[in-house]
């Protein structure tokens, strides 16, 4: 069994992303934090605890809540998709939630599971990276004890998704969000894999994946990312910004079934000032990372489905 934490930010994704975590036969997950970075914390945080609650297999965990705020909040359009995820109807049927919140911030959540869990913890992350920054901040000891983070966020190939004034469009929205985290992160020694979005885009949501999972609903997991991933934008004719990709799910898939993706080493910095201050850059002299390059797409999208069905147990 692998120890995992788990840290996202409450869009479709990161709450799939959950969903998955809680199947996986090999993964103990010890913690979740959440964000109201590209998304709202309230219901979020509701639904995260509602997916524990009704595919968690009676996980005994605790949510917590994160108190962190970003450099550049996400659009306010995106952050309320949290509301619809939590208001659907597949995670109210109990009408009440058992799993509790955590009686810490999710920083400091983060710090105490990793601390109290024997052996080491992998992180997973699907948003910002200000809770672990803060962590490692209050507590530089931590970092023995994770043995590898997994982060969506970043890009290397110059072509970013934010698209707000007085940035230059080449950084990537989850480390905009917070670029200082970012470098925090990287001038930490952890063993970090990088999802950024030259990865990402080989796994755009379309009409023929959504039509996928409609003919598999009879499973409630699939049925649950089916209706997640209505409520976004699908890649129709052509990519927009808000076309959605499946970002932190394959960051999330990737981290159990290394098979689905090649990876290469590359030495990099990030820019904390400037119009391109977020984006993440290969230099000789910059720290080493692993960086998602390919993606077996239909290798990944089976993962998914049985990891899913799973759930049906
Ligand atoms: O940049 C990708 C990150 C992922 O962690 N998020 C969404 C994923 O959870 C921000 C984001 C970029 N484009 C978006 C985003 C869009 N069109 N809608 C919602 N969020
Ligand atoms: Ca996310």
């Amino acid at each position: 069994m692998r120890n995992v934490y788990f840290n996202h930010d409450g869009s479709v994704d990161d709450l799939v992303s959950l969903l998955l975590l809680l199947q996986m036969p090999d993964v103990q997950l010890t913690g979740v934090g959440v964000v109201g970075a590209d998304s709202y914390l309230e219901p979020a945080l509701a639904a995260s605890r509602k997916i524990i609650d009704r595919f968690g297999h009676g996980a005994q965990l605790d949510v917590a809540a994160s108190d962190s705020r970003g450099v550049h909040p996400f659009p306010k359009e995106w952050r309320l998709d949290a509301f619809s995820l939590d208001a659907l109807p597949i995670l109210n049927e109990a009408g009440t939630i058992t799993t509790p919140v955590a009686d810490k911030p999710a920083h400091l959540d983060l710090i105490d599971k990793v601390n109290q869990t024997a052996g080491t913890t992998t992180l997973v992350m699907t948003g910002p990276l200000t809770d672990l920054a803060r962590a490692l901040t209050i507590d530089p000891s931590i970092a023995t004890k994770i043995d590898k983070l997994y982060w969506m966020g970043g890009t290397f190939d110059g072509r970013g998704n934010v698209a707000e004034p007085e940035q230059d469009g080449t950084t990537e929205w989850n480390a905009f969000w917070d670029p200082e985290a970012v470098k925090t992160v990287w001038d930490s020694d952890l063993d970090i894999q990088m999802v950024g979005l030259e990865s990402t885009r080989q796994v755009p949501l379309t009409p023929a994946v959504r039509q996928h999972w409609a003919t598999q609903r009879q499973h409630p997991a699939i049925d649950f990312i089916g209706q997640g991933y209505a409520l976004v934008p699908a890649l129709q004719h052509f990519e927009t910004n808000s076309t959605y990709f499946l970002w932190d799910v394959l960051t999330t898939v990737a981290s159990e079934t290394p098979a689905i993706v090649t990876t290469k080493q590359v030495t990099s910095d990030v820019l904390t000032t400037g119009p391109g201050r977020g984006r993440t850059f290969e230099t000789p002299t910059g720290r080493p990372i692993t960086l998602v390059t390919t993606v077996d797409h239909d290798g990944f999208f089976r993962r998914i489905d049985e990891l899913a069905i799973l759930a049906d147990k």
